[in-house]
């Protein structure tokens, strides 16, 4: 890492620190042509909302805790971008789940599927975690899906029955959310496909949503909500916010 990148006290800070893991993650294969561009966009919106958890990004990660928490079968589902930016986070929270996690992902080579099964082993046997890691022998199909981003696991994905979905595309958010399952999409855009599909949307950062839901997870708290989640009013609240922001 170069010494701005280096500096915690430098402004920029974090935002340069998420680069250098997106960097690094590249020149190891773990990460999609495209991911870096995935990455400038949701940058984008981080910048409307603050670079900060929201009030209702908040309000949605209470709900999809509870929801991880109360499943039967929880999943975490990731991809490229969600094991560089916040892998270690994402094992010690489905440790806490006591869930497997299962690499699925859009661009699908056996070589990055090689190379994010051996980053996840790696920082699971550093960090002495017991989760089971899902993917490696894909033994089922996600209805609805063309191509090998369909590939999946019966006893992961098929089977879950609330599943957390970070910077999910679009079809196959809906394709889970037509097999019957809660799923819970983290999208810093507010408009995305996948965001509206949702069945509970946290539009906030994926590093700082897991660092949140690990906090939660460790909570005995029972969580009582006032009303029932409304995903498309907690996703109006978002664009809310962004607007009320620029007329400060
Ligand atoms: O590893 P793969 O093959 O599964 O590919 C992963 C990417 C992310 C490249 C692929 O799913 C993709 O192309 O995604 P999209 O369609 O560009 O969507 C990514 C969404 O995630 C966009 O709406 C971004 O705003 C959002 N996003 C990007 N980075 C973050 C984010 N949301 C939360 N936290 C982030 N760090």
């Amino acid at each position: 890492m170069d010494d701005v990148a280096a500096d915690p006290s430098h402004p920029r800070y974090q935002s340069l620190l998420l680069r250098h893991r997106l960097e690094q993650a590249e020149q190891q294969g773990l990460l999609a042509g495209s991911a870096m561009i995935a990455h400038g966009r949701g940058e984008a919106y981080d910048y409307l909302l603050g670079e900060q958890t929201i009030a209702s990004a908040h309000l949605a990660t209470l709900y999809a805790v509870d929801a991880l928490k109360r499943a039967s079968r929880p999943v975490l589902s990731l991809n490229g971008n969600a094991v560089a930016l916040a892998g270690e986070a994402l094992l010690k929270l489905a440790e806490h789940l006591d869930c497997p996690v299962e690499i699925n992902i859009f661009y699908r080579t056996p070589e990055r599927m090689k190379a994010l099964l051996g980053r996840l082993e790696a920082i699971k046997s550093e960090l002495n975690l017991e989760v089971e890691i899902l993917g490696a022998e894909p033994n089922a199909r996600i209805p609805g899906l063309k191509g090998p981003r369909a590939k999946c696991t019966q006893e992961g994905i098929i089977d879950a029955d609330v599943i957390l979905v970070p910077l999910e595309d679009g079809d196959r958010c809906e394709a889970l959310v037509a097999m019957g399952k809660t799923v819970i999409v983290i999208d810093l855009n507010p408009l995305s496909r996948s965001a509206k599909m949702g069945s509970i949307t946290i539009v906030d950062e994926l590093t700082r949503v897991a660092q949140n839901m690990l906090e939660l997870v460790q909570h005995e708290q029972i969580f009582e909500p006032e009303s029932p989640y409304n995903n498309d009013e907690n996703l109006a609240e978002a664009l809310r916010h962004i607007v009320m922001r620029f007329n400060a």
